[in-house]
């Protein structure tokens, strides 16, 4: 019997019998490090299930203890916090006499307790959960797994931000990418340069409002998030994606601002910083000085290096190069969109590898929108030289993080239905039409290592991270909408280690998770290919 469990856990023997969760039940602590996560599964077992648990003497128990673990193969890849002793492989037996959960780390421990939160909040019914005597030996299949989040486009304030880190760890994801900065807004405090909150900030997409995090916000999301062993990785996009740095400080940008309008709102930006000149390099140590301090958990900064549209490729290396080595001479390690894997890279650094796309065949496609004539050739030139990243990271010893279009764009619109009317004219006017859309079965049928153009090994994979660019999205319902029920998804495909997803059985899983989702009140996209409970 397959537990209701998202992501599928490595191993699962069942057994006769049953353990009944109720209220009032105990959860006994083993090592006084664990008191603090244990607290947090009471409080989450509350919100998802209503089943109040208390600390005891009997009922569930937590330990640190690697006993049959080692028998599963350790993560493959790389940790957003650089910690190469962490594990994450747990066990947890449930029989008739009560329920225990254990791993080598505390970090196993609170991944073991998510699965039992899963457990109780799928079968419980009126303050009572019912679970199946069975044990799990479990662990995830990639070390990076991970979400990057827009909040340039529309800006998310922390209340939101933190739902959706309680999403992440819901499902065993353990970083949360922020795209902190872009041509629309600049979300981040440097206190060195106000004029990019005071300025930079305002404004998003059209006339959304725009906002940025205080300086003590950032340490409370960071805190939150590694409350629940989320990594929060900062992107400083550059340097293309900069024009609410030209907005705040005009000095450092072209002469002549440049942009196409793309028709709906928003516009491509051709402007870009120049690695020729002694302020720009002033102006990038300033940021890279105010910006990661806020991150101490993460040993990566991300750098951006996408889309630098209408720059030269000699620019853009330059830059590239000189922006990591200013990244490593602070002790952090770079990430950046693969286009960076075009410039020297140190082995250590990793490309993130979303261009999995066909430009010639979407540009015969007629089913898909035609982009405005002055910028296809731009565009088409771009995206060709796409193809040649991947290789290019591999060769040079650097390791990827995959987050192709095809499987883990969340800015894709929704294929499948809501059988809620009132969600209907969200979901169609939700996601890029260029895309194409997809459906929930389609974000699940492929898998990272066999499925990608240029990829044949795990070992050459960091991991795997969903991405959700907000150009389309007005609000937190929206957001949500597009975010569930996909995000499951990616977790599935980040840390299962079923190369194939069947989707009867998997959609089966996904069903049971709606308990949760409502009593949490987050918003998920009523799909009528699941038969929700
Ligand atoms: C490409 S993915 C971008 C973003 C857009 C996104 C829309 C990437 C590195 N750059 O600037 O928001 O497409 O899906």
């Amino acid at each position: 019997m397959n537990l209701p469990l998202i992501p599928a856990p490595a191993t699962t023997t069942t057994h006769d019998g049953t353990f009944v969760v109720t209220d009032g039940l105990g959860v006994v602590v083993q090592s006084p490090e664990l008191a603090g996560l244990a607290e947090r599964f009471v409080a989450d077992v509350q919100v998802d299930a209503g089943i109040a648990l208390f600390p005891g003497s009997a009922g569930i128990t937590v330990l640190i203890d690697s006993d049959g673990i080692d028998g599963l193969a350790p993560a493959a890849g790389l940790r957003a916090d650089g910690n190469a002793s962490a594990d994450e492989r747990y066990g947890l037996e449930i029989t008739s006499e009560g329920v225990r959960v254990w791993g080598p780390t505390a970090e196993a421990v609170h991944r073991g307790l998510t699965s039992l939160r899963q457990l109780i909040s799928t079968a419980a019914a009126d303050g009572t959960a019912v679970l199946p005597a069975a044990r799990v030996i479990d662990g995830p299949r990639f070390a990076w797994r991970g979400l990057s989040l827009d909040v340039v486009r529309a800006f998310h304030g922390p209340d939101e931000v933190r739902r959706v880190i309680d999403m992440l760890a819901l499902y065993k994801l353990n970083v949360l990418h922020l795209h902190l900065t872009d041509d629309q807004g600049w979300r981040v405090e440097v206190p060195s340069r106000p004029l990019l909150t005071e300025v930079g900030a305002a404004g998003a997409i059209g006339d959304r409002p725009g906002g940025y995090y205080t300086r003590a916000e950032l340490s409370e999301l960071v805190q939150y998030a590694a409350d629940r062993y989320v990594t929060v990785v900062p992107e400083i996009d550059m340097p293309g994606h900069t024009s609410a740095v030209f907005k705040a400080y005009p000095e450092l940008g072209p002469d002549e601002i440049r942009s196409v309008d793309l028709g709906n709102g928003d516009s491509l930006q051709l402007n870009t910083l120049d690695p020729g000149r002694d302020e720009t390099w002033a102006f990038v140590e300033d940021v890279l000085d105010a910006v990661i301090p806020q991150f101490p958990q993460s040993a990566y900064v991300h750098i951006g290096g996408d889309e630098t549209w209408g720059m030269s490729d000699e620019d853009h290396v330059a830059f590239v190069e000189k922006a990591a080595a200013l990244v490593r001479a602070r002790g952090k390690k770079v990430v950046g969109w693969q286009e960076i894997a075009r410039a020297d890279l140190d082995s250590a650094d990793v490309v993130q590898y979303w261009l999995d796309l066909d430009v010639d065949s979407m540009v015969q496609n007629p089913d898909l929108p035609t982009p405005p004539e002055d910028l296809l050739p731009i565009l088409v030139e771009g995206l060709r030289k796409a193809k040649y990243d991947a290789p290019k990271a591999l060769e040079q010893g650097t390791k990827l993080i995959v987050s192709p279009v095809t499987w883990l764009y969340f800015d894709r619109p929704h294929a499948d239905a809501s059988s809620d009317p009132d969600q209907e004219e969200a979901r169609k006017r939700l996601g890029l039409e260029f895309y194409g859309a997809a459906s929930i079965e389609h974000g699940v049928s492929w898998d990272p290592v066999d499925g990608l153009p240029g990829i044949d090994s795990a070992d050459q994979i960091a991991g795997v991270e969903a991405a959700i660019w907000c150009e389309s999205i007005t609000s937190p319902e929206d957001l949500e909408l597009m975010l569930l029920p996909r995000l499951p998804g990616a977790a599935e495909k980040a840390w299962s280690h079923q190369t194939a997803t069947d989707w009867p059985e998997y959609s089966a899983r996904l069903a049971q998770q709606s308990p949760a989702w409502r009593n949490r009140t987050w918003t998920w996209l009523r799909s009528t290919e699941v038969d929700w409970r």
